[in-house]
């Protein structure tokens, strides 16, 4: 039996058996899937974990790597038929290196993010990837989903911050990819294999991420907006002026800022009315003396003065700048308490954004009346949570009911576009049934051999990704 073998492996905090105790690793955060683990493996080390995996392996068991377990789609949970493995990285959790001149940080992959840009933050750097869920998600799952968030528009995805890998392949073979160099063309990329692959390759369980000093001048603004397209002309005027200076340029609806006041205490709009429609901007350098404020003000005001934009508030202190940033970031929970939703993770072109958001809208109202369309997102990156809310005097399951009709309105919208029905939160078991339609022919084809190559008895997160 592979659990004592399993057990004598990992000892009493490596192995979990006990249903109470596994519960919290086998649903979702959204509560959307369930599943029934044979175990929680928690390896101490990557040795640990290859040879879990290699005992994994000769007996034919599949495994579910799980990291902080904050995906949108279900990419962690296991089947519910009891026969897969949870491997949590949550013990691997060291900080290996950090250097300053290279500008990289070298860590485990059950570190979370906000653990390793404190680390990066500590050594005068910046780790320039951030996202809602930081405070749990895990460095491996972060790259095996390809996360984005709110800093794309200036530094890229995950999937452009990682230098190196450590991956345990299905076979429990370590594959040490952990090189730290600005060039390397030796072949196929095979780090870029594992990004995004969503743990369906093999297991990531360490890398190299790129650092950048830690900028020195900030200014962050909300601004109301009285439309999707008087939003994209502030953000040209931002790009024209400055494309370097912007770190994050985010989209609110104003149905989901109401969301926001009416659901988490303690949040305040620090403009006079509310508005149809906000953008956030923050703009960050490690320039001393760069004059970023002034340069928020000069832009904004002529927006004021072009309608563009029709109220706007600039941070005074770190304290509003925080509090801004709440507004945007509290969407999520917001969103929750309203009651059931469906999320749609999709990009289009960033000039198509506003057509996006209208059509998408009209076509959702018309599908279902009572349906709350509050999209918010990444504008500056094309990134959009095309996100629908229940109708207040509708049952919650019922309304999951109709998911697929409601991700299918909103996705052919996103074709429409040239856009993708996934930008930044993976595949998981929520969207494989899209892939055939959107990745079909040479493309899936390809994915599909490159998977059997890898992992021929399809032992690795199976059910993601792939259909
Ligand atoms: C964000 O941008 C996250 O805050 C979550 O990607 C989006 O809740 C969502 O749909
Ligand atoms: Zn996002």
């Amino acid at each position: 039996m592979p659990i004592d073998t399993l057990k004598s492996l990992l000892g009493p905090l490596g192995l979990i058996t006990e249903a109470a105790d596994t519960a919290a690793y086998a649903e979702d955060w959204r509560k959307l899937y369930r599943g029934h683990p044979r175990a929680v493996l928690r390896p101490a080390n990557t040795d640990e974990l290859a040879a879990a995996v290699k005992i994994c392996a000769a007996a034919g068991a599949k495994i579910v790597p799980q990291g902080g377990n904050t995906s949108m789609c279900g990419g962690a949970t296991p089947s519910e038929d009891g026969s897969e493995f949870i491997l949590s990285l949550s013990r691997m959790n060291r900080i290996r290196a950090i250097d300053p001149i290279d500008q990289t940080l070298t860590v485990d992959a059950g570190v979370t993010l906000k653990a390793a840009q404190n680390a990066a933050e500590e050594a005068g750097c910046l780790l320039p990837l951030s996202i809602g869920s930081e405070g749990t998600a895990q460095i491996g799952g972060v790259l095996s989903t390809n996360a984005g968030g709110n800093n794309t528009v200036r530094y890229g995805n995950a999937r452009d911050l990682v230098l190196g890998l450590e991956v345990v392949l299905p076979d429990g073979e370590i594959w040490h990819g952990l090189r730290q160099l600005r060039k390397d063309n030796t072949g196929y990329c095979l780090r870029q294999l594992f990004v995004g692959a969503e743990g369906t390759l093999g297991i990531i369980t360490a890398a190299v991420m790129k650092l950048v000093p830690q900028p020195t001048e900030l200014a962050v603004a909300l601004c109301a907006v009285p439309s999707p397209e008087a939003a994209l002309a502030l953000f040209t005027r931002f790009h024209r002026n400055d494309p370097a200076a912007i770190q994050a340029f985010e989209y609110m609806s104003g149905a989901g800022m109401e969301f926001v006041l009416r659901n988490i205490p303690g949040t305040t709009l620090p403009l006079a009315d509310r508005a149809p429609h906000y953008a956030l901007i923050e703009l960050a350098t490690p320039r001393p003396n760069a004059g970023l404020r002034a340069a928020m003000e000069l832009v904004l005001e002529a927006a004021l003065a072009a309608g563009d934009v029709t109220d706007a508030a600039i941070a005074e202190s770190q304290a509003q700048r925080a509090a801004i940033w709440r507004l945007r970031e509290e969407h999520t929970e917001a969103q929750k308490r309203e009651g059931a939703s469906v999320k749609n993770d999709v990009s289009v072109p960033v000039s198509k954004v506003p057509a996006f958001i209208r059509e998408a809208t009209l076509a959702c109202e018309a599908l279902m009346p009572g349906i709350r369309v509050v999209p918010f997102g990444h504008m500056g990156d094309g990134n959009i949570h095309f996100n629908l809310e229940q109708p207040v005097d509708m049952d919650g399951a019922a309304f999951l009911g109709r998911d697929h009709d409601i991700m299918d309105t909103v996705c052919a919208v996103v074709r429409k576009y040239d856009g993708s029905f996934s930008a930044e939160h993976g595949i998981g078991q929520l969207k494989p049934y899209m892939m055939p339609d959107w990745r079909g022919g040479a493309e899936l084809a390809v994915m599909q051999r490159i998977k059997a190559a890898i992992d021929p008895a399809g032992m690795m997160n199976p059910g993601k990704v792939l259909p």
